[in-house]
């Protein structure tokens, strides 16, 4: 989607579930990234896929290796947190999960510890500055890293859940799904679970992984990223979509993110159809607003334009998603009370 949000949904509050932190940077971010490494010869295109263009999964996972160069000290990452958190605030959004992969980076002395230190520091900089955003973090498990990391990166999560004034609720599955087996992180995740963080897991992206799905919705998870082919409709099964109904566990929908990346072929065959027809949880998401070139106000636009959502049904599905979100309950009460107030603004 490359067309620009209208008033309306610009101005419609929004709750954002699946950003991952490296992939949400903007073009402005990067330039002022490419300054400070010119060495790298890294250019603005190489790190997002613009207007009209495709790529393969294969080929995104490529760009956020790029985007990984420029951001590799705890300065590039306030500044990228600081950044994505503003611009999420200036396109609406009240509520926001930014999930990221802890990185170590020998060359600069970069340590787990001290990335997910820094993020924590950029939310509590921006709560200081008064934007009218809630921000809490996931920390990712990059499923190519294998079993050790993972119990690593949920050992890492718990002291922060304790440890961040609320700002790290849980734990996000995310990467290549090509590489690697859920099996092998189930007890990583299941320590996660019982520590009481919460889980959200990116399930069938990609068609091969119906098994994988089916064991990881056991746990169960708290949300689903993505879940493209979950469905019988795209050679998922009836089994999978009864334990996603009966666990009652919300699906995290990335549009663009889904056709550019070309899992899904067009948005007139996206999955937000089949659950949305199912009056399923669903919530609008961006996954990589940077690389992607979009914002969560397109997405919505998108929604409503594909599939013929009136504005009413916009701000049902933006509302509900408040209780898909990891807050406490004190938060979500106080989001539904912001919800009520902004409303005649736009009705
Ligand atoms: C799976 C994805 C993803 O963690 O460095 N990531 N994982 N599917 C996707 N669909 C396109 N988009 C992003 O942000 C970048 C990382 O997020 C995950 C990948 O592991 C990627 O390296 P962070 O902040």
């Amino acid at each position: 989607m490359d067309t620009q949000a209208d008033f309306f949904h610009r101005t419609l509050p929004k709750v954002e579930l699946h950003a991952h932190l490296n992939g949400s940077v903007s073009s402005q971010t990067i330039d002022k990234l490419i300054r400070r490494k010119p060495h790298l010869n890294i250019e603005r295109s190489m790190t997002a896929i613009g207007k009209g263009q495709r790529r393969t999964l294969e080929e995104c996972f490529q760009v956020f290796k790029v985007i990984h160069q420029l951001v590799d000290t705890e300065e590039d990452i306030l500044m990228v947190t600081t950044d994505v958190i503003r611009e999420f605030a200036a396109d609406g959004v009240k509520y926001l999960e930014l999930r990221s992969t802890p990185r170590e980076e020998t060359n600069t002395g970069l340590t787990k510890k001290g990335y997910v230190e820094t993020v924590v520091k950029a939310i509590q900089l921006c709560k200081n500055e008064g934007l009218d955003i809630d921000v809490r973090c996931l920390m990712a498990i990059d499923r190519r890293n294998g079993a050790q990391v993972a119990m690593e990166t949920v050992k890492l999560a718990e002291e922060f859940l304790l440890s961040s004034d609320g700002s790290v609720v849980g734990l996000d599955l995310s990467g290549d799904p090509k590489v690697g087996h859920g099996k092998d992180l189930l007890p990583a995740l299941q320590r996660g679970r019982n520590s009481g963080l919460k889980l959200s897991l990116h399930l069938s992206e990609i068609p091969s992984q119906l098994e994988e799905s089916d064991l990881l919705l056991n746990l169960p998870p708290d949300r689903i990223g993505h879940g493209t082919f979950l469905h019988p409709e795209v050679g998922g099964s009836q089994s999978l979509v009864d334990k996603v109904l009966k666990n009652n566990i919300p699906l995290e929908l990335c549009l663009t993110s889904n056709v550019k990346g070309q899992t899904v072929p067009c948005y007139s065959q996206h999955h937000f159809k089949y659950w949305y027809q199912l009056g399923h949880p669903i919530v609008i998401c961006t996954d990589d607003k940077g690389v992607f070139c979009t914002d969560l106000s397109q997405e919505y636009q998108l929604v409503s334009s594909t599939f013929g959502l009136s504005h009413e049904d916009l701000w049902n599905l933006s509302e509900q998603a408040i209780d898909c979100t990891f807050a406490p309950e004190t938060i979500k009460q106080q989001l539904k009370q912001k919800w009520t107030d902004l409303k005649p603004r736009l009705f």
